[in-house]
């Protein structure tokens, strides 16, 4: 089976490729807007949808979509939906000007998945951790300042053990499970 994934970014295809191994995934760049919205689900099945609509995609096409962030207990899960344009318009090292280190926070993943013969639906992951100050140079976007709970090292520090345990591994999981169970 083929999937399309609408993403700019080539890392999450990479990703979703290692877990959906029985799928050909294929990357699809389509622009897509986000609607302001503090839910990751409701953005993630937008794209989808946004993009069906303006893609000429066959009847039969499965497509995905991810929306995430680093949500900050302490500051209402800012920046959440925001993380990219907080860091590209202000530094995500600028988020230990808002709380001190060992905030809590979580890394949540949302992936919506259309299908040709039914309701899209969304997958979820989460990973509980706190904020400190940038550790490791691995990883991409807030790695370097996650410390996931139970661990001694960042995802910036441990891009191995984040590949295998993270918000959007977790998401990936159960979309796999779910294609397998239905298709
Ligand atoms: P697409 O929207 O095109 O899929 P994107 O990279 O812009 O690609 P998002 O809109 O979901 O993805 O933005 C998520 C931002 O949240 C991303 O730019 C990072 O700053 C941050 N983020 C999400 N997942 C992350 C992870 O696993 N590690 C570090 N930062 C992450």
């Amino acid at each position: 089976m083929k999937i399309y994934f609408a993403t700019g970014n080539s890392g999450k295809v990479e990703h979703a490729q290692n877990i959906l191994s029985e799928c050909e995934v294929e990357q699809l760049d389509v622009e897509t807007v986000e609607p302001q919205s503090g839910s990751i689900e409701e953005i993630a099945l937008s794209k989808v949808k946004q993009v069906v609509e303006k893609s000429d995609l066959e009847d039969s096409t499965f497509l995905i979509a991810d929306d995430s962030g680093l949500f900050v207990d302490s500051l209402n899960g800012f920046p959440g939906p925001l993380s990219s344009p907080f860091d590209s318009m202000v530094g995500k090292e600028r988020l230990l000007d808002l709380v001190d280190p060992g905030a809590d926070a979580k890394f949540r993943a949302a992936i919506a998945l259309h299908v040709p013969d039914g309701e899209d639906r969304v997958f979820t992951g989460k990973v509980e951790g706190e904020i400190v100050e940038p550790r490791g140079e691995g990883g991409f976007g807030y790695d370097p300042l996650f410390l996931p709970e139970g661990n001694d090292k960042t995802w910036g520090e441990d891009p191995e053990f984040k590949d295998e345990n993270s918000h959007r591994e977790e998401a990936l999981i159960q979309l796999k499970e779910f294609i397998e169970r239905k298709y």
